[in-house]
């Protein structure tokens, strides 16, 4: 089996239900991943061995999961020259503005691509690092055109189907 392109870690067992269409993207890409529980608080020094060997490791993108304080995107971006995704995890308390917050607000000189809260966000992440990969794989690159022709498609039949029951 091929290396993982794409190490994503989440910041606890309690986020794996909302990353399932995150994998099945991934996979419809044909995009190696691995996937870790790590925390940032939790298990920090696991963190920071997990981002400092990141790319000696293969990957090529990394996808941070967390919610609450989520300091892990951050966490990695900070120890390895690979480019983070962040997804802001939804929470009971705060709906995930938390999330978002503590990781979107960078400190200048450490970015992390941070897409929205809970599901969209985490498949957003799936097609943001498809994108990155598809830089420099063509055949990578003609996947994402397609599946935007096919997102478009799915606009144009239900709207001509709404036309339908006017
Ligand atoms: C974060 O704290 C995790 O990413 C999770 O979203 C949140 C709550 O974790 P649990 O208390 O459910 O393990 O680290």
């Amino acid at each position: 089996m091929s290396k993982p392109l794409v190490g994503i870690v989440l910041g606890s067992e309690s986020d794996l239900p909302d990353i399932k269409d995150m994998l099945e993207t991934l996979t419809e890409f044909g995009i190696t991943y691995e996937f870790n529980i790590i925390s940032a608080h939790r298990t920090p020094e696991k963190a920071h061995d997990y981002s400092a060997n990141a790319q000696k490791n293969g990957l090529e993108v990394i996808i941070a999961c967390a919610g609450g304080a989520a300091h892990l995107a951050g966490v990695m971006a900070s120890l390895t020259p690979l480019p983070v995704i962040g997804v802001p995890m939804h929470t009971d308390s705060l709906g995930g503005l938390d999330s978002l917050l503590s990781t979107v607000q960078m400190p200048a000189g450490i970015p992390v691509a941070t897409v929205a809260i809970g599901k969209a966000g985490a498949k957003n992440a799936a097609i943001l690092a498809a994108q990155i990969i598809g830089v420099k794989d063509s055949a990578l690159r003609e996947k994402i055109k397609q599946f935007k022709i096919q997102l478009a498609k799915k606009v144009e039949e239900k709207n001509a189907n709404l036309k339908i029951e006017k």
